[in-house]
């Protein structure tokens, strides 16, 4: 398998995590995605990475089906709670960290149109990041390990993605003063080998996006 992923992005870093997890070997592709010559429009017709390009040359992408792909396909070790409460709960922060990146993405791309943003624009962003955050910062336990029950999983990989890429792309929202709790489990999470090795890191575009 190949990952077609960018050093920054917080979609791809969760299928990396979870590849990482699972023990599963793959090809790592990295390139700017909001660049002409990225590659991702010939494997997705939305035209964004994540995609894992699977050995006979079909594709999957979207982080959230990516890593529910992986589930199906390699069930071991899961990542994912069997019970379907836990189940769900699992997949509900999920969605809360992909609309906080996605949030995130708005406002940084709204900040590049210089003297011409839109300050209501930024302000909505604004507030999804912070009730956002806020949602995945009451379901981590003060002191807790793992976001969900005692095991890793899907949970703790959209939880720590999010808080990772906020702290690279959203420096002046302090979000550890915020929420110490949620700062002290980012610290313990931050730690282990499948997210020590994937720290996001800002990437030069060289074309014009907006
Ligand atoms: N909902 C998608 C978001 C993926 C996404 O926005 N990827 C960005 C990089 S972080 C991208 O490839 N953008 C290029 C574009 O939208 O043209 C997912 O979860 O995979």
């Amino acid at each position: 398998m190949k990952l077609l992923s960018a050093t920054p992005s917080p979609y791809a870093r969760k299928v990396r995590i979870a590849l990482a997890e699972k023990g599963l070997a793959f090809e790592l592709v990295t390139e700017v995605p909001w660049d002409r010559d990225a590659t991702a429009p010939r494997y997705n017709p939305l035209g964004k990475l994540p995609v894992l390009i699977l050995d006979d040359g079909s594709t999957v992408f979207e982080s959230h089906f990516i890593l529910e792909w992986l589930e199906a396909r390699y069930s071991e070790p899961p990542l994912v709670p069997r019970d379907v409460d836990g189940r769900l709960a699992a997949r509900r922060l999920e969605v809360i960290a992909d609309g906080v990146c996605d949030a995130t993405v708005l406002t940084l791309f709204e900040r590049l149109r210089g003297e011409g943003c839109s300050a209501p624009w930024l302000e909505r962003q604004r507030r999804k990041i912070e009730a956002g955050t806020a949602a995945l910062a009451q379901a981590v336990r003060p002191g807790a390990t793992y976001v969900l029950g005692e095991a890793f999983g899907l949970a703790d990989i959209a939880t720590g993605t999010v808080l990772g890429y906020l702290e690279l792309r959203l420096p002046e929202f302090d979000w550890k003063a915020v929420h110490p709790h949620l700062a002290e489990w980012f610290a313990r999470i931050s730690e282990r080998p499948s997210f020590a090795s994937t720290r996001p890191q800002a990437q030069r575009f060289s074309d014009p996006v907006v």
